[in-house]
């Protein structure tokens, strides 16, 4: 796509008469909150940065071979995040609970992981049957971290105490948080005792239950295919072992939402922004491609 006019405020640079909410298949959400990151800064500014690289994907899907933008991608005003955590939290579930009333799939893009406690508990709380797939580097799973519930280190802390918790890529686990790891509801699949992508991919969707909510930390990703994000890892998934991982899970299971985060924007290149936006088309196109066999 290089036509002038392009809207790099909308996902894929769709024009907004075209992609009116209510009769859209999917919603793209920037949350761009970024308060409790330890290290690498500029996951504030990752949503805008994915956004504006979307508009240089091809419109037809070549794997999926579907023209998925034709099912209609709305994108919203980015949610405020300035203010307390506090503040910000209640914005988010605001936004959720609104988008909720439509048949849109919401994409949210982060902003740092902490903000998956606000986006997941409105769907933890409506579907009975829900889980959550975990894609990450991290636990997550500390109950604080640096004196606060709310950081990206305790993410999946409070989903983790209510539903199922299937964590995938985690390589990095700290000794106060090991114990909630392969407990209670919470199934750990470290990355290096599972690194054969077909063997692990059963065992996922095994552990989840039928309604799924997905949580994509970027850093579960080798930091070769994603290079810029806060905390990175050595030895990820590579690109076509996760998609081959999110083609499964959202073939098999119905999924109520997906959020992206820890994408950061830095000067020194954009694989980070062109490779998530792209993500998020590919996970559109499984998502379409159900519709599709119906
Ligand atoms: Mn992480």
């Amino acid at each position: 796509m290089s036509e002038d006019n392009v809207q790099t405020d909308k996902f894929m640079g769709l024009e907004s008469k075209t992609s009116s909410l209510p009769l859209c298949k999917f919603a793209v959400v920037p949350v761009p909150f970024e308060k409790t990151v330890c290290y690498g800064h500029g996951t504030a500014k990752g949503p805008a940065a994915v956004i504006e690289a979307s508009t240089q994907i091809e419109l037809w899907d070549e794997e999926t071979k579907t023209e998925t933008w034709e099912l209609g991608i709305n994108t919203q005003p980015a949610v405020n995040c300035k203010g307390s955590t506090n503040t910000v939290f209640k914005n988010i579930d605001k936004t959720v609970r609104r988008l909720m009333q439509y048949p849109a799939i919401p994409f949210y893009i982060g902003g740092e992981h902490t903000v998956t406690q606000a986006l997941a508990q409105p769907y933890i709380e409506k579907y009975k049957n829900l889980s959550i797939l975990h894609f990450d580097a991290h636990a997550d799973l500390r109950p604080t971290f640096e004196g606060t519930p709310k950081s990206h280190a305790c993410a999946l802390y409070p989903a983790s105490r209510q539903v199922p918790v299937v964590q995938v890529g985690i390589r990095s686990v700290a000794s106060e948080e090991k114990q909630f790891c392969n407990a209670g509801k919470v199934t750990t699949f470290l990355m290096h005792e599972h690194r054969d992508i077909k063997k692990l991919i059963p065992q996922v969707i095994k552990k989840l239950t039928d309604t799924v909510y997905i949580t994509i930390d970027v850093d579960g990703f080798d930091p070769s295919v994603i290079p810029a994000t806060g905390t990175p890892q050595p030895g990820g998934f590579m690109w076509y072992e996760a998609l081959d991982l999110f083609r499964e899970v959202i073939k098999r299971k119905k999924i109520v939402a997906v959020d992206v985060v820890e994408a950061c924007k830095r000067s020194a290149d954009t694989i980070t922004e062109f490779n998530v936006s792209k993500l998020i088309y590919r996970l559109m196109g499984y998502l379409a491609l159900k519709d599709k066999k119906k």
